[in-house]
């Protein structure tokens, strides 16, 4: 298709608000806000060493840690500035809650308040920003709770706390070789690429589906000592490839940008697994629920995929906390239904599963 007659985001945005003819523009002018933010951030982070803006956020005493207890990049900083700047001014959100920021942010009272929550992580798979990997954006529209958009009141964490299956909307953005900004606002998912030239992002995958079938599954295998049964099993058959229960070999990837990952399953398929294992107890999962399970898994249902928890749908769990950690699979609708499979069935005899007994590559 020629350039000229892609949609931009604007446009595209402008349609998805025919279906509605009420509606009152805020949440486009939302969305379109949040845009921007992801394109100073794509620029920020592409300057890299030449905008001294890598390495660790450096404070009295050393590097800042945030309240995930993770050491902070200047990039997780900076983008996060960006996110709140973008984001505050404009009278569509009644506040905000992101990975870096330990309680909820409240819109200052020289803007006006509106009527949506913005969760994100505003620069996800940073830890790894300084060896040059694509790394990205995350976020998250939830409606405020009656009475605070009534009130205009301070928000408290429980305002944050509803289940994904609520979400407005969610999306992403990728700053890989080309920047990406992934969206769905209920209606499916749609993608658009930064043209460089004019600095807006263009329609360039309309209506994006992850296939149902894989042969392709993303874990981080170091922790294999600590996994449950059911994704021990799992993975052992993959790896047992034409030989084993599934009949077909896989291959394996891990990039330890999840944003990155997620995109690769959208275009070619794949399964992501970050499941709860016993690594520490105390953490019943690595992945954070409302900034990143909840959107991407929303993503995924969108695009016909299915995100779990292992045990049930992942935007099906009421969050108890705004930090809250969680084990997350995602991708190809029907491997994700077989892991959720394996999580309900009774662990299968050794007898029964020879991979289990002697073969298994990842055995303890
Ligand atoms: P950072 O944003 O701190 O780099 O964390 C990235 C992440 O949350 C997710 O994007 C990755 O899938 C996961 O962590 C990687 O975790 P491991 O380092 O345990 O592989």
């Amino acid at each position: 298709m020629p350039l000229s007659q892609r949609f931009t985001l604007t446009q595209y945005l402008i349609e998805q608000r025919r279906r509605f003819p009420d509606a009152s523009g805020d949440f486009n002018a939302l969305i379109l806000d949040v845009a921007l933010a992801c394109k100073a951030i794509a620029r920020t982070v592409a300057f890299g060493e030449l905008g001294g803006v890598t390495g660790n956020h450096e404070v009295e005493g050393g590097a800042s840690i945030n309240v995930q207890g993770e050491t902070q990049k200047k990039l997780d900083v900076l983008s996060n500035q960006v996110f709140i700047q973008m984001n505050e001014w404009g009278g569509h959100l009644a506040g905000m809650a992101s990975e870096e920021m330990d309680a909820p942010y409240q819109i200052p009272t020289s803007y006006p308040r509106g009527k949506y929550l913005l969760v994100f992580d505003p620069l996800d798979g940073s830890s790894n920003i300084d060896v040059n990997v694509s790394v990205g954006s995350i976020f998250s529209v939830l409606r405020a709770p009656a009475d605070a958009i009534a009130s205009g009141r301070d928000l408290t964490e429980a305002d944050f706390l509803q289940p994904g299956a609520t979400q407005v909307a969610a999306g992403y953005a990728l700053y890989g070789p080309t920047t990406m900004f992934i969206l769905s606002v209920g209606n499916g998912v749609a993608g658009f690429t930064l043209d460089p030239n004019l600095g807006e992002f263009r329609l360039t995958h309309p209506d994006i589906r992850v296939p149902e079938q894989t042969q392709e599954f993303a874990i981080n295998a170091s922790n294999s000592r600590f996994w449950e049964p059911p994704v021990k099993r799992y993975v052992d058959e993959c790896l047992a490839g034409k030989t084993g229960p599934r009949g077909k070999d896989f291959n394996m990837r891990w990039i330890a940008s999840m944003v990155a990952e997620a995109h690769r399953i959208l275009m070619r398929g794949g399964v992501f697994l970050y499941p709860r294992d016993t690594k520490d107890p105390s953490k019943p999962g690595r992945l954070r629920l409302l900034y990143e399970a909840n959107p991407i898994g929303f993503i995924m249902e969108q695009a016909g995929g299915r995100a779990s928890t292992g045990h049930q749908p992942v935007l099906g769990v009421r969050p108890s906390e705004l930090h809250q950690r969680i084990g997350l699979v995602f991708g190809s609708r029907e491997e994700v239904e077989r892991i959720e499979r394996y999580h309900h069935e009774p662990a299968p005899r050794a007898s029964e599963t020879p991979l289990f007994a002697e073969r298994s590559l990842f055995r303890v």
